[in-house]
């Protein structure tokens, strides 16, 4: 080969590789941190830091001690620690003992928190402030700082601190990239939630475990447990120990031990659990235990209007709950009542005769009544739309209404002086796989509602996992990424997510955050799976 050739080539060489360098994507620097859901206010800078393994939290203020705040931190050490070496955190904290000289940029994360209440209900206040700085840059706040009023502010901070945090493949290094950083932030909605259904098929409790975990990624905080319905009854109620008979089978249930395992569990990373009992349809799988809770053998749903037994039952079941379940919300469903049975049953018919009343008052009456039950334990009921648009006048005033159907019921019942959830099944229904991602993140639960005082009744929305098509399975991958599309809905300004081109401004962050839950362990489908993909208009 000849001089000149050699040299060419090398030439080629050399362009080749300078080429497919600026081909490359951007440095992990250039892209990183992709937040979610985007903080309310949020200002960063140019510098890279290093986060020492073996950063040692301080706490301060009356909640810092709490707990939850330790077991927290804990956690998410695990998880923005998880793929350093074990030796390198070892290093690190023999250095920590020896007291020498840290090479670290961030070696300790200061957690502030004002209250000292663990109290965990609707509108509990999640706001919190982060900064991330050089080390004695600001010596009173410290390298990186949390401050909160309540514990679960904090939570709420320490995700998006654990967010800022990447792990460096090549260094095997976690690094913070564009330091400093100071984020001010709070939910748009206080009521930010995810359905499951374990009567259509049951969870295993550490799937719903993992859920719950899962939830915390994107900063939802109501677990709404649609637990029983007409296909399976898996809950352990005590006063009326039959009832778990309409279980699958003796391993598809849950002891009172598991339910509140799931609500403590839950409450440690900040998370509500309402629980739900659909009267008086879906229900028929109450009558496995308790026969005569169906009007007739052919008549197994809606429930025994006309006995004292029936509600006897149901005020038995809210009882056992009230132990497992504080939140101050239960749901008591009342959709989908089909009536036509009660009037062909004789014993129904006559009782309807007796008190003069059509069908729909005995919907009426069965609903009112159980609201009353549930008001008379201390709780708010919450109630699906149809409630609402077949009686919605007579329905306690403390009623929070449930759309699923009809997309502008919210705004109807917040007109009626009604508190509202939204959920429509043709947005937020994560059962409905041809529902994409970007019509969740385009669904705007204040559509149609000016008045700021109309608007503060809509407490916020959820997405809905029903469970007919989905199972352990695959209920993750089908609730993961959508349900974050909703969460940055309902936690970020709605400024922030109605501007611009999503796929420009939006994309790029989900496609991050799915990334975040597979690195954690949850097993999010890809964004532009063959279901979600839309065919070319
Ligand atoms: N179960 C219960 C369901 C549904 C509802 N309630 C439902 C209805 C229609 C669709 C999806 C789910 N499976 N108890 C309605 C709130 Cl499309």
């Amino acid at each position: 080969m000849s001089h000149n050739l050699l040299l060419l080539l090398h030439l080629f060489i050399f362009l080749s590789l300078s080429i497919t360098s600026s081909l490359s994507s951007p440095s992990p620097a250039d892209s990183h941190p992709y937040l979610w859901p985007l903080p309310v206010e949020f200002s960063s800078g140019n510098d890279t830091l290093s986060v020492d393994p073996a950063v040692t939290l301080i706490v301060a203020g009356n909640g810092g001690g709490s707990p939850i705040v330790r077991a927290a931190f804990e956690r998410y050490m695990g998880i923005i620690f998880k793929h350093v070496s074990s030796r390198a955190s070892l290093l690190a904290k023999i250095r920590f003992l020896r007291m020498v000289e840290y090479d670290y940029d961030i070696t300790s994360l200061k957690i502030i928190v004002h209250s000292d209440s663990e109290e965990l209900q609707l509108g509990v206040d999640e706001s919190y402030t982060l900064m991330v700085s050089k080390k004695n840059e600001q010596s009173v706040v410290g390298a990186a700082t949390i401050e909160a009023n309540t514990v679960y502010g904090a939570l709420r901070g320490l995700e998006t601190f654990s967010q800022l945090c990447a792990f460096d493949y090549l260094t095997k290094s976690v690094q913070i990239y564009k330091a400093p950083w100071y984020i001010q932030d709070k939910p748009r909605f206080k009521y930010r939630g995810l359905l499951v259904d374990t009567s259509r098929h049951y969870l295993p409790i550490d799937v719903i475990k993992q859920i719950i975990e899962s939830m915390a990624f994107a900063k939802l905080n109501v677990l709404h447990w649609h637990i029983v319905d007409e296909q399976s009854f898996p809950l352990e109620t005590p006063t009326y120990p039959n009832l778990w008979k309409g279980a699958y089978s003796r391993w598809e249930r849950y002891t009172v031990e598991d339910a509140s395992e799931i609500v403590r569990f839950a409450k440690m990373r900040g998370i509500n659990v309402m629980a739900e009992v659909d009267v008086p349809g879906h229900a028929e799988s109450w009558g496995t235990g308790y026969p005569d809770l169906w009007p007739s053998l052919s008549c197994r749903e809606p429930l025994d209007v006309t006995k004292n037994f029936t509600f006897d039952v149901i005020s038995g079941i809210l009882t056992d709950m009230r132990k497992i379940f504080p939140f101050e919300l239960f749901h008591l469903g009342g959709d989908e009542v089909n009536t036509d049975c009660w009037k062909n049953t004789t014993h129904v018919k006559e009782w309807l005769e007796g008190r003069n009343f059509t069908t729909k008052d005995a919907y009426k009456y069965f609903v009112l009544r159980a609201q009353q039950i549930a008001i008379s334990k201390n709780w708010t009921p919450v109630n699906w739309e149809e409630t609402f648009s077949s009686f919605g006048k007579y329905l306690d005033p403390r009623t929070v209404v449930q759309n699923w159907l009809v997309s502008d019921i919210c705004q109807k019942a917040v007109a009626k002086g009604f508190r509202c959830i939204f959920s429509n099944q043709g947005y937020w229904y994560l059962d409905h796989l041809d529902v994409q991602w970007d019509t969740v993140y385009n669904t705007e639960p204040l559509n149609g509602i000016e008045d700021p005082s109309l608007q503060k009744l809509v407490i916020g929305g959820e997405v809905c996992m029903w469970g007919e098509t989905a199972d352990t399975s695959v209920v993750l991958q089908t609730i993961w990424p959508r349900a974050a599309a909703a969460a940055e809905r309902m936690w970020s300004t709605r400024e922030a997510v109605s501007k611009g081109n999503i796929t420009l401004t939006v994309l790029p962050r989900l496609h991050y955050f799915r990334c975040l839950l597979n690195n954690r362990g949850v097993p999010a489908a890809p964004v532009d799976n063959w279901y979600a993909r839309r065919p070319p208009s």
